[in-house]
């Protein structure tokens, strides 16, 4: 369900009136302007899937968090209907950010067509973050192209994306034994659909490789991921 809030009608009436006074070209400006405060204030909308058990709790906490260390965060599986979390500021590439990735869901298959569809029409999400490890790649594989597939019929709700980032997460367990590029061969048909769909859609994507419990990699992509997606301010 798409519930308007009041901000989103407020900055709608704002746009319309400006719209109607103001020449087409400095329209768009506005419109950047209105999007880059209004994230600012509201938070940049971002959301998090994968399969089960890849890292998506723990890499939410990481976020809220200060400190990277996270050896001694120990969640459970995320239960259907996911887990509400709250707009917080975090730390990202020495900058403040204003973050609302609204849901923390599970990664069974049985929550994909709920919880995940649910999220991605509701949020209308900037950016999409999604999840693997070196496990489990059939079904991380069948993940990633539902991604797609869910990407590809909604719209409305892939409006705003600006970027899928793929984390092959666990480095700490995989990476003395394979390369991230081992690790992708197995995905090739997926990473080819994927680059294929960002050049017809409009979006970026970048994969990376993560640990989530001991903070490798993860402050580089927070970085690439969250100054891709968020509106900037137009220089006059
Ligand atoms: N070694 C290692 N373990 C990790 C890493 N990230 C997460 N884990 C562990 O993997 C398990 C699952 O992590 P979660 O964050 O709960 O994964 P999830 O994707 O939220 O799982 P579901 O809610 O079941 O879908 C936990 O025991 C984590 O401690 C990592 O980078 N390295
Ligand atoms: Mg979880």
């Amino acid at each position: 369900m798409t519930q308007k809030t009041l901000g989103d009608r407020l900055i709608s009436i704002i746009v319309g009136t400006l719209g109607s006074l103001v020449p087409s070209g400095l329209t768009s400006a506005v419109n950047n302007a209105v999007d880059f405060a209004y994230v600012r204030v509201m938070g940049l909308p971002f959301i998090v899937l994968g399969y089960r058990q890849s890292g998506k709790t723990t890499l939410l906490e990481w976020l809220k968090r200060d400190t990277s260390y996270l050896a001694d965060f120990d969640p459970d599986p995320t239960a259907a209907g996911g887990d509400p979390v709250g707009v917080f500021n975090a730390q990202v590439d020495g900058e403040l950010m204003r973050l609302k990735p609204r849901r923390d869901v599970g990664g069974e298959y049985a929550m994909w067509e709920t919880d995940w569809i649910d999220l991605f029409r509701e949020t209308r999400p900037r950016g999409i973050i999604f999840m693997l490890d070196h496990r489990n790649l059939y079904q991380h594989k069948d993940a990633l192209n539902f991604v797609m597939q869910m990407i590809d019929e909604e719209p409305a709700a892939r409006q705003n994306l600006k970027m899928v980032l793929i984390l092959v997460n666990k480095v700490d367990l995989w990476g003395a034994d394979q390369t991230l590029d081992d690790l992708l061969d197995d995905l090739r048909n997926e990473t080819r659909r994927l680059k294929s769909q960002a050049e017809r859609v409009g979006y970026r994507y970048h994969i990376a490789a993560t640990s989530v419990l001991n903070g490798t990699g993860v402050g580089e992509a927070m970085g690439l991921f969250f100054n891709a997606i968020r509106p900037k301010p137009r220089k006059a």
